[in-house]
């Protein structure tokens, strides 16, 4: 099989470096597959045939530009120059890789190389390569990011919507597909219906172009050109790069469903055995030279996997890995002059987002309606004309992208707010949040700086999919953090300190609550600590442990029947005061907590059984959990009340207090 190597006409060192790249990582694959064998290393992700590709796109790039591969790009890792003992030391779990063992084969991301490590779900690497390309042009640095898919990825929802976002936005990104014919077992035609991956361009609005993957050259020289015109004019651009899996998806799985006949033709255009052919018959390789050159690559090869193997088992503690959820962020109290204003949960919302953008200029927020319509709600009225259209983003309607993109903004060093328009729809973004910035500190060290708001909460006549309140889908996930104020004076000071804090943080808003409580909220811009509760009321007979709406029944209630009551407002969720809880409860001896959200898995019966756990002997009666009922939440007046936990509130208070 011949390829057309001569046009463009490349110099002769760049000729043989394009060699170099792909040639280094076959034989490191090569040697992993004798290794897996031998049952040395675990998994391993083929990525013979396609070398090109990575090798060539990587190549094409500057050192500065970020690369998002995935699992069969072992090319971009290593011509981004990665000493190999680190690389074989990450796929050993060990010290000197970049996960501390916490991540698996091409799992991890290195900012010192300028590489984000794949998300196992596929199509996230997407959107997260916007929000790193937002911060750019946003910079005017004049850079580019690159994304790889496989095919198979493309039927994603995730894919779709970062296309969809970077046309409108007309991010830097260079969305690169490898068209290596399987998504694992499943070929092209049972994948999607259009001939080409880059036919789906122009529904985006977007450049596309189809290069030939299997040829060092032309994808060298092609992205070379495409990147330096879209450093000029940033704008995205959908490249399909045709070439074949030759091996099973990963090692152990084979290629028994591949036709023979179609592993002989892609055989014959091996990128890396034409290319070398090719410089063989121009003198640019000569024998001796190729023998050196396979002679210093072995050698680097052994010589690094030898450190890998002598290094140690990965040592660690149960309290260092802990340690390693969160970024570590000292609070530091910024307070506010004593001047105060009267004002609503909804105004203090806004006026600490309004303050926290005037303190951090790198600080974005991106949602559905948020600029000139001012957010459903109205708390981003007027921001558009303060802050301008860059750094007050409508979005297109796509929850999961805009949370990849706050991810990748974060990435690059800048900070942002995503609002959700209902808190109910984070279902459509729910993975960026569980897997992508939850695990991100833990799996490389990266911080996710995003604040969600989240609108929530029944009571408003809003129906099932517009009053849920749904704090539990994340406060069990460890590396979220979980805020939900019901005053304004918490609410405007916890959402300054939520931004400030480099983790990600899901801020509840309560609809009902948003024009219905006044307080007197200090004007300038302050800071509360996140984990501290408060005490609103204080008494010896009951300790009543809500946060949220339910603050406001069990004042309402407490005061009804003068009760003689703790009641802890819990303020934040994850991380959850646990010392004021269990001194309240000691104190008191009986427990009753209140949530808004659905008993079963809800808040409430983490810390009745923390209760249990840990103020036994103290208490005096059982812990009673109460909370709405077990049902989706119902439009009609009558009905939402049923719903509701507060007149069952009522009655299993007093009953308690007869216990
Ligand atoms: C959301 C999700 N579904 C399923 C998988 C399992 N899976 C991992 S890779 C893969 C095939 C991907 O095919 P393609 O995108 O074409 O990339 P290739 O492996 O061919 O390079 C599948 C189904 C996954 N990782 N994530």
């Amino acid at each position: 099989m011949s390829f057309n190597y001569n046009s463009p006409a490349l110099d002769s060192t760049t000729l043989i470096d394009l060699y170099k790249a792909m040639l280094k990582s076959r034989m490191i694959e090569e040697k992993m597959l004798i290794l897996l064998r031998q049952g040395k290393i675990s998994k391993w992700f083929s990525g013979i045939g396609q070398e090109a590709v990575a090798a060539g796109i990587t190549l094409a790039l500057s050192k500065d530009d970020y690369i998002l591969p995935m699992h069969r790009n072992l090319g971009v890792f290593t011509s981004r120059n990665i000493p190999l003992y680190r690389l074989f030391s990450q796929w050993q779990g060990k010290e000197n890789g970049f996960s501390k063992g916490r991540e698996r084969s091409f799992h991890f991301g290195t900012q010192e190389y300028k590489i984000v490590g794949m998300i196992s779900h596929l199509g996230p690497q997407c959107g997260i390569a916007n929000g790193i390309a937002l911060a750019d042009k946003l910079r005017n640095s004049k850079k580019v990011t690159a994304v790889f898919s496989g095919e198979g990825g493309t039927s994603e929802g995730d894919f779709h919507e970062a296309l969809n976002v970077a046309a409108v936005w007309q991010l830097p990104v260079m969305f690169c597909v490898e068209n290596n014919g399987y998504g694992l077992s499943t070929p092209v035609d049972e994948q999607f219906k259009c001939a080409n991956i880059a036919d789906k361009g122009i529904g985006y609005g977007m450049e596309s172009h189809i290069i030939d993957g299997n040829n060092i050259v032309e994808t060298y020289s092609k992205v070379s050109e495409i990147a330096q015109s879209m450093r000029q004019d940033p704008r995205p651009v959908l490249l399909e790069f045709k070439t074949f899996r030759m091996r099973g998806h990963e090692e152990a799985s084979g290629t028994k469903y591949v036709p023979k006949e179609l592993l002989e033709h892609w055989a014959l255009k091996d990128p890396l055995e034409n290319f070398q052919e090719y410089l063989r018959s121009r003198q640019i390789l000569s024998e001796r030279k190729e023998a050196a050159i396979k002679l210093e690559f072995s050698q680097e090869i052994n010589e690094n996997l030898e450190r890998a193997f002598a290094e140690k088992e990965i040592n660690s503690t149960l309290s260092k890995e802990l340690d390693d959820v969160y970024k570590p962020f000292v609070y530091q109290q910024t307070k506010s002059n004593e001047k105060k204003i009267n004002i609503r949960l909804v105004d203090a919302i806004s006026k600490g987002l309004y303050q926290s953008m005037e303190k951090f200029d790198e600080l974005l927020i991106m949602g559905q309606d948020i600029a000139e319509y001012g957010g459903v709600f109205k708390v981003t009225e007027g921001f558009l004309e303060a802050f301008g259209k860059e750094r007050i983003r409508n979005t297109p309607i796509c929850e999961s992208s805009i949370i990849e993109a706050a991810y990748g903004l974060s990435i690059n060093g800048m900070k942002s707010v995503v609002e959700l328009q209902f808190s109910d729809f984070v279902t459509a973004g729910f993975n960026p949040v569980v897997n992508v910035l939850a695990k991100s500190h833990y799996r490389w060290g990266q911080a996710a700086d995003v604040v969600l708001r989240m609108p929530c909460g029944a009571g408003v006549g809003a129906g099932p999919f517009h009053s849920q309140t749904n704090e539990a889908w994340f406060t069990k996930t460890p590396g979220l953090k979980v805020v939900y104020p019901a005053f304004p004076a918490d609410a405007k000071g916890l959402l300054c300190s939520a931004i400030e804090d480099p983790n990600p943080v899901l801020f509840f808003e309560h609809k009902q609550l948003y024009r219905s409580v006044y307080q007197d909220v200090p004007e300038d811009y302050y800071t509360l600590p996140l984990g501290v509760a408060t005490l609103l009321t204080e008494g010896d007979a009951v300790s009543v442990i809500t946060y949220g709406a339910g603050v406001h029944w069990a004042l309402e209630i407490v005061k009804k029947h003068t009760i003689n009551a703790d009641i802890i407002d819990l303020r934040t969720l994850q991380p959850l005061d646990e010392a004021c809880i269990f001194n309240s409860v000691k104190k008191t001896g009986r427990a009753i907590i209140l949530q808004e959200d659905t008993l079963f898995g809800g808040i409430a019966s983490d810390i009745a059984a923390m209760i249990n756990e840990f103020c036994f002997e103290f208490l005096d009666a059982p812990i009673i959990r109460v909370a709405s009922a077990q049902m989706p939440v119902p439009f009609a007046k009558n009905l939402e009340q049923l719903y509701l936990p507060k007149e069952r509130f009522e009655n299993e208070l007093l009953k308690l207090l007869k216990y």
